[in-house]
This record gives C-alpha cells, structure tokens and sequence, in this order.
C-alpha cells in the first residue's frame, strides 16, 4: 500500500520549512507543481517547480482567487489509481496524477486577530485551498496531504522510504478534515459575531396578557464582537474555544494581562464572575471564585491600616481549602499587604484595578500566576446572552438595586441593630455572586459558610452551615430566592443563625416566617430575588 511520490502539488501561506521540503522533494527527482508565491520561494532557492498555470493552461486570475480551482489539478489529485478506468480516463485527457498535496490555507484567523477591515478579512477565506485538502484527503488511498509543517518531517522521511503508507495517508486525511472544519467554523463565528442578528420585537400583546412579560423591552439583540485569538482549549482540553471582545466594552475580555501564562477559557469565566461579585459593593471588596462560585467574599474594614489586603484575608478565612487555585478579584488596588499574602496561596488568576508596584513586584516572581487590570471605565455587561440549542436567551443583566427598591419588609423578630443590619446587607449583596440555589452566612462583613448550586435549598442550607462549622452560630444569612418551605429555614435556625434575609413570596411565607418567630429571630423580605445560574 506504499505509494511513491512522483508528483507533489505546493501551495502554501505558511513558508515554515517550505524548501526544507522542496530540497528533499528535488533531491528524489520529484515534479513539484506550485502556486504564486509558493513557486517563486521554491525556483528563487534553485530548485525546479512547474506553475501551476501551465498546467491548468489557465492564468492564476481575480488576484489569485482563482488559481487551482481546475478540473486539470482536481482530476490529477481525485483520481483513484486503484481502479482502471480512471487511470484510462486521466490518460485520456492528458492528466497527471498527484501522489502528494501539500496546502496550508490563507491565515483567515490570524487576520481578524490583527483587527484587518472586513474586505481584508473576506479576501483571507480561503476557497481553492479547502478544494485541494479536501480532495487529496478524500483520496487517501493515492495522496497524501500535509497541512502543516508539523507533517514535513514524515513526509521526508517517507521519500526516504520509498512512499507513503496507507496508514499514514489515513491519518493524514484526518487531520485535514478536522483541519478544513476548524478553518469553517472560525469563518463562521466570525460571521456570526460580525452581522447583526436582529430577533422580531417581543409581541406586546401577548405580553400584557401574562402581567408579568415587560411590554417595553424591545427585544432586539445587535451581537457584535471581534475574535481576538483562539484559547488553548474550551472548558475542557477537547474543545475548541476563542475569544471575543465587544467594541467599545470595557469588562473582562479588554483586560491587560500584565504577567503569567496565557488565560484559559475557564480562567476568563471566573475572572468574570469575580469581578462581578466584588464590583457589588462599594466598599473595599475581595471575592475568591472557583467555578464560577464564590469561596469567599468581604469587604475590608474601613478602620483597618489596609481595607484590601483585610477584605482578601477574611474572604479567604472563609473557605481556605477551596481558595486554592482560585480566581481573585478586588475592586481596589491590589496593595503590598495583600500581595504578601496571595503569594503563599496558591492562586490560577488576580484582577483588579491596578497593583501597587511592590504587589507586582512580589507578585510576579512566581512564574505561573496571572495578573490582570482592568481597563478603564471598567463595567459589567448590561445585557446577558445565553446560547440554548436553536437559538439564543436575551436579558437585562442581574443588576443589584441596593436596599431602597421598595424597602425591606420586617416580618420577624426584632427591628435589626446597625451591626446586624450591616451584616445582613453584607449577606444580602453577596448572596447574588453564588450559583442558585444559593445560601450565604455572614459575619462582620465578610462570608463565613457558602452553599451552593443544590437542587434545592434544603441542601444548600445544610451545605452552608457545615461549610461554616463553629461561625454558623450568631452568623447572619441571606437567601438569593424565597424558602418555599420551613425545613431549610430550620437548618439555619437551628445552627444558630440571628437574622435572615430572603425576597418572600412563597406561598408557604406564612410557615416559614412562623419558623422565625418561633425561634425569635430577626427576619427580613426584599421583595426581589437573585437567581443566578
Ligand atoms: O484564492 S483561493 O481560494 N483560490 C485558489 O484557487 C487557491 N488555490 C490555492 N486560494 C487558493 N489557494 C491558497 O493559496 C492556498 O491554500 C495557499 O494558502 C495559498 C498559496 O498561494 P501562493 O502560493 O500564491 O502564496
């Protein structure tokens, strides 16, 4: 099944060891038919190429965007040796058979990267080459395709050889196919990204029938977003994934990275949903992220020498064996103190405004650990989009309206105490950074036991007060939606928590507020909830 190589089709954009390949091509008396650029690299080291035009005997035309678009190249690589009629057929019609391909397509990704203008952009994707990877690699069983100049190296050495083998040429063909989709499917995100795609406004009639649909939200959704470059890999190392910036935004994605390994794409989720828990408040604020949930959460104490570097010691009092290898954001300048002390504690990413020149100092000696500041003006997107299957989900983004929308309802227990009702705004705020189901316990400012993420609440408070252990006691909590019944409540209750706060409106309130005032304690309604999924 080895097949010699008497004849080789070149055309490529990437140069990288081109005439390393020609020589050794040259060297085994092998016919090299080439393309432009591609030719003249080849001839002007000495060696002897045929133009592709004398083959076609049709000029490379429409400034090159037809160049090996011909039946006299396509037939020379899609026929199928094996089987005698097409051998009668290409000498019939006076065609040579290639036994090798080798294409590296126009660099369509490198160019958005580059922020080319969209003419640019459109004259880099590529038509004839994705024709010739394509055809040689369905035809495996008589050509073999090399895509890149990672596949050079066996292909010398298959000249060496005496050909290449069928198993060889299979997996070669699997590697462009897979290469040709990837090359699509950024064409197509960057389609998808660049053309606006605009929704039908929502129908207000129907709107107002449900009472709660707001009839005038204009559901038009304009996505526009530029490809900055390909990630290593996705959420996992077997996706593919890329990242995309907004013009004219100023959130995570235009952030300056200013030292450690490239980020991931899961390093970007939780950056993201770092920033945004520690954005919540105003004060001095750390948040610790892992999977997008928060390990710990606090404000810093006005009084202290250093707010931020105390706001990033209690967060990470919180749950310090979760805190490892997460996520970091402050809404402050990352200070001296506070470097000091993330540099023991083993940490993927921090983000924050700027960094003291000693924090970066210290920072940076430890190679892996990614800093990021935030670019000015920095916000958090107003709008939400979430792709479902078929199509996309189009929000407001959660925004937290503070204490005044409409007040807070006292329904059990005392009128809180300044502390306690610190304490309790403190939860409430914070509660909006943990994934629904979501508990928080608070303690002077600062998360002492999160549950999370639970399929019911009944688990999350149990996942909070273990989570707090001993701090559950005369801790405070906050709830992102209503109790539905008693029994999660009770947890709380009977850990030792002092106040609650939660949105109400369960139709069980009247159970659940009996709990509280059962066990005298202080509880709150806001009257707006903060699912976060
Ligand atoms: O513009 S094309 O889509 N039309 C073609 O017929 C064609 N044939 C090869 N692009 C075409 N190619 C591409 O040209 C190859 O994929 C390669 O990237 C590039 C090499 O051109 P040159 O040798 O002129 O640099």
């Amino acid at each position: 099944d080895a097949v010699e190589i008497r004849r080789a089709l070149l055309s490529v954009s990437d140069k990288t060891d081109l005439l390393v390949l020609a020589e050794a091509l040259a060297g085994a008396g092998v016919e090299m038919v080439s393309t432009g650029s591609t030719a003249s690299t080849i001839r002007e080291a000495g060696f002897a190429v045929t133009d592709v035009s004398a083959v076609t005997q049709f000029p490379e035309s429409l400034d090159g965007r037809v160049k090996t678009l011909h039946p006299a190249v396509h037939a020379g690589i899609l026929a199928d040796l094996r089987l005698e009629s097409h051998e009668d057929q290409l000498r019939d019609l006076g065609i040579e058979p290639f036994q090798l391909v080798v294409v590296n397509l126009y660099p369509f990704v490198e160019t958005v990267a580059s922020g080319a203008a969209t003419p640019t952009v459109i004259e880099n994707i590529d038509i004839g080459g994705p024709a010739l990877v394509r055809a040689a690699a369905k035809n495996h069983a008589n050509v073999a395709i090399a895509v890149s100049p990672a596949s050079y190296p066996q292909i010398l050495k298959a000249i060496t050889l005496g050909g290449t083998t069928l198993a060889q040429r299979q997996r070669l063909a699997g590697e462009a196919f897979a290469h040709t989709a990837a090359y699509d499917t950024a064409v197509a995100a960057y389609f998808a990204a660049n053309v606006g795609i605009k929704a039908p406004a929502a129908d207000t009639a129907e709107s107002s029938e449900t009472g709660d649909a707001q009839p005038d939200f204009d559901a038009t959704l304009t996505v526009s977003a530029d490809l900055q470059h390909t990630l290593r890999y996705g959420e996992n190392s077997h996706q593919r994934a890329a990242i995309y910036a907004t013009p004219g935004a100023a959130g995570i994605a235009q952030a300056t990275q200013l030292h450690g390994k490239e980020m991931s794409y899961n390093n970007y989720v939780d950056a993201d949903a770092a920033v945004r828990a520690a954005f919540d408040f105003s004060d001095p604020a750390v948040a610790i992220i892992k999977h997008a949930n928060p390990c710990g959460i606090a404000v810093g104490g006005l009084l202290e020498a250093d707010p931020i570097a105390d706001a990033h010691a209690r967060a990470h009092a919180c749950d310090p064996v979760s805190a490892f290898g997460g996520v970091i954001a402050a809404n402050r300048t990352v200070t001296k103190a506070m470097a000091e002390t993330v540099k023991d504690i083993f940490t993927e990413v921090v983000v924050a405004p700027a960094f003291e020149p000693e924090a970066l100092e210290i920072l940076t000696a430890k190679k892996n650990i990614r800093l990021l500041t935030l670019p000015e003006g920095f916000s958090l997107a107003d709008q939400e989009i979430k792709q479902i299957s078929g199509g996309l989900l189009l929000q407001d983004s959660d925004r937290f309206t503070g204490f005044s929308s409409g007040g807070w309802r006292l329904v059990s227990g005392d009128e809180a105490d300044a502390e306690t009702r610190a304490d309790l705004e403190f939860a409430w705020v914070a509660s909006r950074a943990v994934k629904s189901n979501g508990i928080l316990l608070a303690h002077q400012g600062a998360s002492v036991g999160v549950g999370m993420g639970q399929v019911n609440r009944v688990d999350s408070c149990h996942l909070a007060v273990q989570r707090a252990g001993a701090r559950a006691a005369g801790s405070v909590a906050a709830s992102d939606a209503f109790f539905p019944f008693a029994d999660g409540l009770q947890v709380l209750l009977d850990a030792g928590v002092r106040a609650v706060v939660q949105p109400g409106g369960s139709i069980r309130d009247d159970e659940v507020v009996a709990a509280a005032q059962a066990a005298g304690v202080t509880m709150y309604f806001t009257g707006e909830r903060h699912f976060f999924h």
